[in-house]
């Protein structure tokens, strides 16, 4: 059951804050003891990501771009793409190195029709490929739930973004339950749940103790966390706060990775202001994913070619 709501919560948040909190060399090395026990540690995901609709989205999330609330933003709202482009797309991603492909649309909820049948096409043309396919469409109902499953949907992403407590200082329009119910219904049609959030808000170190006690509190536990430095984007109501650094960042991760063990725990957005040596640390506490690609969904990522810097310095020697 996802509920969120328990005392047991309430326990894992004690846990998660004492291992925030620790000495940083100590927790990395214990996070580094759990992940060398859980996973091969060369084993690092790539997946990259596409925004299939940009812009325009109902939400008033005080982070993100894409929100139709934040006017001084000044984004350029794309339409909905076409299946045969984003099948495309991933092909080429595929060619340079990724295993999944991750497809955002600026939705509120998803609505039936044209444009959610064209994204069934895209799934079934991504997996076509021999790709890990993940969407993230905003809210669904159960039965959308069921036909993404058909469609052979690997994966759906849905952040929780942060504690329940912060939730309404970020987010207006929806509540932290609408998280939680969508998320009931893609872990009941059998899709793997890519489940996160971000840190850089504002939140204290509770408030991120209490979103990694509510995803580790998850039975069975997401099979993916991607955790998000806050991209500030001038325009948003976040625009102005300072970079998350990379020490914080460390912290998550190590933390994500010691109570969710079997997870893959990504560094996903805002690593481009870290150097490659705080992203292998970021390896070595337990990260074993990354967004990979020039773009994020509208922000720019760590570019690929100094993804390829970072990999270089990670291989063996020949
Ligand atoms: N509309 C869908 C939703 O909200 O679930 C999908 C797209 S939404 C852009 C996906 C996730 O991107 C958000 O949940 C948030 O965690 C992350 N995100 C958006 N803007 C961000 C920013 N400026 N910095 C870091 N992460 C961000
Ligand atoms: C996630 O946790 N981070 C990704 C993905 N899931 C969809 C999105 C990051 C978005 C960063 C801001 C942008 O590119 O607009
Ligand atoms: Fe819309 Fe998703 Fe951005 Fe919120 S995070 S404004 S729901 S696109």
């Amino acid at each position: 059951m996802l509920d969120g709501n328990t005392t047991d919560v309430s326990d894992l948040a004690n846990v998660a804050e004492k291992y925030l909190r620790l000495p940083l060399l100590t927790l990395i090395h214990e996070a580094a003891d759990v992940h060398r026990m859980h996973h091969d540690v060369e084993d690092i995901q790539k997946a990259s990501l596409l925004s299939i609709k940009t812009g325009g989205c109902p939400e008033d999330c005080a982070y993100c771009p894409q929100s139709a609330h934040h006017k001084e933003v000044g984004l350029q709202k794309e339409h909905f793409m076409e299946p045969a482009r984003v099948v495309a797309m991933a092909g080429r991603a595929q060619k340079a190195g990724a295993e999944r492909f991750c497809m955002g649309a600026a939705w509120r909820k998803v609505r039936d029709g044209a444009e959610f049948d064209a994204v069934l096409d895209m799934i079934r043309g991504v997996r076509s490929l021999g790709m890990e396919a993940c969407v993230t469409l905003g809210m669904l109902q159960p039965h959308q739930a069921e036909a993404l499953a058909n469609a052979g949907l690997t994966a759906y992403n849905h952040n929780l973004d942060t504690g329940p407590e912060f939730y309404a200082n970020i987010i207006g329009t929806r509540t932290y339950r609408d998280r939680l119910e969508t998320l009931n219904y893609v872990r009941a049609a059998g899709i793997s749940v890519c489940c996160g959030g971000i840190i850089g808000m504002g939140e204290s170190l509770r408030d991120r103790a209490e979103m990694l006690a509510v995803l580790a509190s998850f039975a069975p536990q997401p099979e993916s966390v991607p955790i998000n430095a806050l991209i500030p984007v001038k325009g948003t109501p976040l625009g102005h706060l300072p970079r998350v650094r990379s020490p914080e960042i460390i912290r998550m991760v190590a933390t994500a990775r010691i109570m969710m063990p079997e997870t893959r725990v990504r560094l996903s957005a805002g690593r481009d202001g870290f150097s490659v040596s705080d992203q292998i640390l970021c390896f070595v506490a337990g990260a074993n994913s990354i967004f990979y690609g020039d773009v994020l969904l509208t922000a720019p990522n760590s570019g690929i070619s100094l993804d390829d810097e970072l990999f270089d310095t990670l291989a063996a020697l020949s």
